[in-house]
């Protein structure tokens, strides 16, 4: 029997962009097996969760591993939602997410997924890396790119962690390290990704930085500068935090 998987899909006014991707997440992981799907709509206006119950209603019908979708009544934040769908699986032995815009694609999906079923018993976080910046894999406005490796660069020099690419959309963790760290988990806007590492990594769960294929897809919700500052705070209180509570 491979290791079982729960994806998550954190969606907040995603109805324009989640079709396509959704459709061919579904059909490649069902062919991969053993895998389970829950879309987690985040507390966007009403006529946004109307358009994302009709869009989503068939396709829960046509597929069964891709369960009923979660309605947050308020927003809490990509890291929130994600949280909210890894604490209502029970089972699984990897919880995972992965953005809803198809940025990246199914395929590199299946591809972290059987990456991680080589593993012997769930161990090692397998974090997807924008890290082949210069090699055609990865499109992204510059912008982006380059305020990315900045935060990069901020994440391993604030926390002492080497990481190139902490924020990519596509991550799947050992659901004991998750249990295991999860009452410390604080930061549920975009950073959240920043405190699941260092609290990984101070666990002592080993996260690895698998180079993918990423293709942007335009309508991101990440404000450059508003939401970069917001995260470089984030950093420091994570790193706050950790001087706090020493690790043993
Ligand atoms: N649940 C929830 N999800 C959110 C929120 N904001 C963004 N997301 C989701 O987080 C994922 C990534 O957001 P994007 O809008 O693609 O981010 P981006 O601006 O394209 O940034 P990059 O993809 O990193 O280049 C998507 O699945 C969004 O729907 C939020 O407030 N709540
Ligand atoms: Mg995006």
């Amino acid at each position: 029997m491979p290791a079982t998987v729960h994806l998550v899909i954190p969606c907040y006014q995603e109805s324009g962009r989640i079709g396509p991707f959704l459709q061919e997440l579904c059909a490649t992981t069902q062919e991969l097996g053993g895998i389970t799907i829950r879309v987690v709509e985040d507390g966007s206006e009403p006529l946004e969760v109307q358009r994302m119950r009709s869009l989503l209603a068939p396709l829960v019908r046509q597929h069964a591993h891709l369960l009923d979708p979660c309605f947050l009544p308020r927003n809490l934040g990509k890291g929130g939602a994600v949280y909210a769908g890894w604490d209502m699986e029970t089972d699984a032995d990897w919880l995972g997410f992965v953005d809803a815009d198809g940025s990246c694609s199914a395929t590199e999906v299946a591809n972290l997924i059987r990456r991680a079923r080589q593993q012997a018993a769930p161990q090692t976080a397998l974090f997807a890396s924008r890290l082949d910046q210069f090699s055609g894999q990865v499109r992204r406005q510059w912008k982006r790119r380059l305020i990315g490796r900045v935060f990069g660069l901020l994440v391993s020099f604030v926390l002492g962690i080497r990481i190139h690419d902490s924020q990519c959309g596509l991550k799947l963790v050992p659901r004991s390290a998750y249990q295991r760290i999860a009452p410390s988990l604080r930061i549920h806007g975009f950073a959240f990704d920043v405190e699941l590492l260092a609290a990984l990594h101070d666990s002592g769960c080993v996260v690895e930085e698998v180079p993918i294929t990423w293709h942007e897809t335009p309508g991101g919700h990440v404000h450059l500068v508003r939401d970069s500052w917001r995260m470089a705070r984030d950093v420091w209180r994570v790193r706050q935090r950790r001087r706090r509570s020493p690790r043993p």
